[in-house]
């Protein structure tokens, strides 16, 4: 049986079925999340999609986005979980204990670093996005692209391609023809997902460039925010996404490292421009990622991370 039939057969003969993600979603675990409740709320299945960490007000356009569990209820039983955009167990943070306990389990995902943890496992690493895996699967499975559909499935590729400037398959902008035939939104998805900010928003890019360097001969760029920043400016998760970017739009720039505080430990971005895989750095770190789009988080103090991270970039620099 192929994966398309495995998932879809699993999907059918479930009622009720659980949606989870990685921690601090990303427009894509979001998108994908939205995209998939409402597919399969269309064909008549009981879903709860639960991101206990809660979800960034960019989001809020993203239609069923009210519907998001916030928590995880006491006494859950359902008889499917599916797990997306999440490489391993660990990135499902607390959901991890719902995937688990669930009898049958299904992974979506588009990392090349997945551990294939699930009963049946969709991974295509080629792909732009968990979206872009699942429009596939909801072809394969005859559901109707509804509008709704259609605007959760964009934000998520537009998101994990940076507004399609990477990542891009002709097979993206083929299954992007087919959302924008519904009608969607795309200037205002754009908008919010990439432009709208807050005042205190861009304070705090503001202090992540004052504090930009450039190190080993001007090829990696680095930064970083603190915990005392994000208390001054009532930082929220997400409100950090981008900042990497700055580093690596500076000329000659190869890698840039964003570090940020995640309770008590540090969660690192790296983001690379032309060759280096930042995949295989972080993931001696215990991350994962992209080629050019990785991370991970760890215990070690904030001057140790910086020493060993920069010595091991170092000796993939050309
Ligand atoms: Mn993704």
């Amino acid at each position: 049986m192929s994966v398309l039939e495995s998932i879809k057969e699993k999907i059918l003969e479930s009622n009720s079925i659980v949606i989870i993600t990685h921690e601090h979603p990303d427009g894509d675990a979001i998108g994908s999340s939205l995209t998939l409740m409402h597919a399969l709320k269309k064909i008549g299945k009981n879903v709860d999609v639960i991101i206990p960490n809660g979800v960034h007000k960019m989001y809020d356009i993203l239609p069923g986005r009210e519907e998001i569990k916030e928590y995880i209820e006491e006494n859950y039983n359902y008889d499917l979980c599916i797990a997306l955009d999440s490489g391993d167990l660990e990135r499902l943070y607390v959901c991890r204990e719902i995937f688990e306990k669930t009898p049958n389990t299904i992974v979506i995902d588009h990392h090349i670093t997945n551990q294939n943890y699930g009963d049946v496992n969709y991974v295509n690493a080629v792909a732009s996005s968990t979206c872009q895996n699942l429009l596939v699967i909801l072809a394969y499975m005859d559901i109707a692209i509804t509008k709704e559909i259609a605007t959760c499935a964009y934000a998520g590729i537009l998101s994990d391609t940076g507004g399609f400037k990477y990542n891009v398959q002709p097979e993206t902008f083929e299954l992007v023809a087919m959302l924008l035939e519904t009608g969607i939104d795309t200037a205002k998805i754009y908008r919010n997902l990439f432009d709208l900010s807050t005042l205190n928003r861009t304070k705090l890019l503001g202090r992540a460039i004052d504090r930009l360097e450039l190190l080993s001969n001007n090829k990696i760029a680095f930064t970083y925010v603190t915990k005392q920043d994000e208390e001054e400016l009532n930082i929220a998760d997400g409100d950090h996404e981008n900042i990497v970017y700055y580093g690596r739009n500076i000329e000659g720039v190869e890698v840039s490292v964003f570090v940020r505080p995640d309770n008590d430990k540090f969660k690192i971005s790296l983001r690379s421009n032309e060759y280096m895989d930042v995949s295989l750095i972080a993931s001696k770190f215990g991350g994962g990622g992209h080629m050019k789009a990785a991370g991970f988080s760890t215990e070690m103090s904030f001057e140790h991370i910086k020493q060993t991270l920069i010595a091991e970039i170092e000796k993939n620099l050309k």
